[in-house]
């Protein structure tokens, strides 16, 4: 489980809109930069390691950072680090080199992290970890962490399956889509849900396994679930593109998603509201990609040395089938 430093919610806020996106640089080029310490034009310089662009949650936050950098008047330089942790730290060093004021990003995992924070420690630069944990024992390696609590999340998902069970005692066989192996959401996701079923022994999961995320990873790894189960009851995945790729996966073998296994998803992208709509996902766990405001804003912070709270968690609901029609024109990912 993702190690948390502090648990002090000291805001719960719900992301706002985006704009339109800002030009970005490639983390490799670019001047330095700095809040009018010789920076090109006097802008704050954010560098930002972005995961990748492995899923529609993904997609959401990245446009959500590069419009609120935009509207906040902030220089970016954006990396996508393809989901390698690697690439991430790379960025990290390309930022310090280029002596930018604030380091942003959402570690892939949660492990491995600390030689290249001290380094930016060392540089001065503060870092904000957003999205994404790090399982760093020492805590004054960023300044504060901005995004979802995962093992909530998981524990929503598993509330939901034993209100969706209540009263019956036949077993029901889950099969569950992980996130990426080491990743903070995948460790409190599966921590959480395993918590809220832990009580009622007909729940059994019966396999689990790691779908990076991704749709075709999840169709994939459904398939091969579906040939060595044949009784699945349930799938819970651990993002909503594995149960959408799952879904295509069900439905070649013959079987109503939704209805002959019960599909528990997490994020809460559109593309999910459609699926519940059509009432192949019944629940969706809503994780909000929206953090560029809240991100900018604890940025421009940080750089004039001001405290920020060393956690800041977003609001976040669960959506069953019934409200999907009703929340989805209002989607804003
Ligand atoms: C969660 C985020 C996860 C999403 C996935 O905050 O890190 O990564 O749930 C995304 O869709 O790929």
């Amino acid at each position: 489980m993702a190690h948390r430093a502090l648990r002090i919610i000291t805001a719960a806020v719900l992301a706002g809109g985006v704009l339109t996106a800002c030009t970005t640089e490639p983390a490799t080029t670019g001047t330095t930069g700095g809040t009018g310490k010789g920076s090109s034009d006097g802008k704050l310089v954010l560098g930002f390691a972005q995961v990748g662009a492995e899923s529609g949650w993904r997609t959401a936050n990245t446009k959500s950072v590069r419009d609120a950098a935009e509207k906040a008047g902030i220089e970016l330089k954006f990396s996508d680090a393809q989901q390698k942790q690697e690439n991430q730290i790379k960025a990290i060093r390309t930022f310090i080199q280029q002596k930018v004021d604030v380091i942003a990003f959402s570690p892939v995992v949660e492990s491995g992290w600390d030689t290249v924070l001290k380094e930016a420690k060392n540089a001065g630069i503060p870092v904000i970890l957003t999205d994404r944990a790090v399982d760093s024992q020492d805590t004054s390696l960023y300044r504060t962490f901005l995004g979802s609590d995962f093992v909530k999340e998981g524990q929503e998902a598993g509330k939901w399956l034993v209100k969706e069970y209540g009263g019956t005692s036949a077993p029901v066989n889950i099969v569950e889509l992980q996130g990426t192996t080491g990743s903070a959401p995948a460790n409190d996701r599966k921590a959480g849900f395993a918590e809220a079923i832990k009580g009622d022994p007909k729940f059994k999961v019966v396999a689990s396994q790691t779908g990076d995320f991704t749709r075709a990873k999840g169709k994939e790894v459904m398939q091969a679930f579906l040939k060595s189960h044949e009784d699945i009851d349930v799938l819970y995945a651990h993002n909503d593109d594995m149960a959408l790729g799952a879904i295509q996966a069900i439905e070649e073998a013959g079987k109503k998603p939704g209805t002959d296994i019960k599909v528990i998803s997490v994020d809460g992208i559109k593309d999910a509201f459609v699926a519940m709509k059509e009432k192949k996902i019944n629940v969706v766990v809503e994780c909000n990609p929206l953090l560029g405001d809240q991100l900018m804003e604890l940025a421009k912070k940080v750089a004039a040395g001001e405290d920020v709270p060393r956690r800041v968690e977003t609001k976040e609901g669960v959506f069953t089938q019934d409200q999907a029609a009703a929340a989805l024109p209002g989607r804003q990912y």
